[in-house]
């Protein structure tokens, strides 16, 4: 319950997909902050440089102003990195999954198998193509290059664990809504945890070249 309320709090006020790409955005606009800062002020010392009839000849040291030009930069790249190998370090964790999928990449489709079910069924995923989503009726209809027939169905508001791994060569799992992006390597296989904030769909592509194929193996994820 405490988790749902958490993805919830996340997709009301940040507007995002999932936890892991909200805290992406938070910080992209915290490094931001620096950039911005840093960007106005050089642009107006250089402005000011240019637009000054003032020359001072006799100005060759200042101590003071070397400590703060040092000190200062060092501040600013800690407050960067600090947080930066934070969250990637946060993203790696696997706390309490309360599922687990497993993705194969093929040449050039998706196997998804849900763990959960006693089975274990496995399904593969390909891309609908044109002629399909122009001639299908309504319920069928879709982003051209991005339906699939099938969709990974996972639950939201929860913690979801996916492996992914391959059956030949390398591909890659890739969500960019989701903040998820793991290579499905052969003969290993690559962990990544996320938790979506919201229902809906969600479209990603294979983010690894993988033979002629690459462009028409899209992944679509159905939150519900
Ligand atoms: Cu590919």
């Amino acid at each position: 319950m405490k988790k749902m309320n958490q993805s919830v709090f996340y997709s009301i006020f940040f507007n995002s997909s999932s936890v892991s790409i909200c805290t992406m955005e938070q910080f992209h606009d915290y490094t931001m902050m620096f950039l911005s800062i840093i960007t106005i002020f050089i642009s107006i010392v250089i402005l000011r440089l240019m637009t000054s009839k003032f020359f001072n000849y006799n100005f060759m040291e200042n101590i003071n102003m070397e400590l703060i030009w040092t000190v200062l930069p060092i501040m600013i790249l800690f407050l960067i990195a600090y947080p930066s190998l934070y969250y990637l370090y946060l993203f790696d964790l696997t706390l309490n999954p309360m599922m687990t999928i497993k993705v194969f990449g093929a040449q050039w489709y998706w196997i998804y198998e849900n763990f959960d079910s006693e089975k274990g069924n496995s399904y593969p995923s390909y891309m609908l193509p044109d002629s399909e989503i122009l001639s299908g009726k309504i319920y069928k209809m879709g982003w051209r290059l991005l339906e699939t027939d099938t969709r990974l169905v996972v639950p939201y508001g929860t913690e979801i664990q996916c492996l992914t791994s391959s059956l030949d060569v390398i591909h890659s799992f890739s969500i960019p809504e989701l903040g998820i992006k793991a290579d499905a390597l052969p003969g290993r296989l690559n962990s990544i945890t996320f938790q979506i904030s919201r229902p809906g769909l969600f479209y990603g592509q294979c983010a690894e070249i993988c033979g002629t194929g690459h462009p028409f193996m899209p992944i679509c994820v159905e939150a519900v």
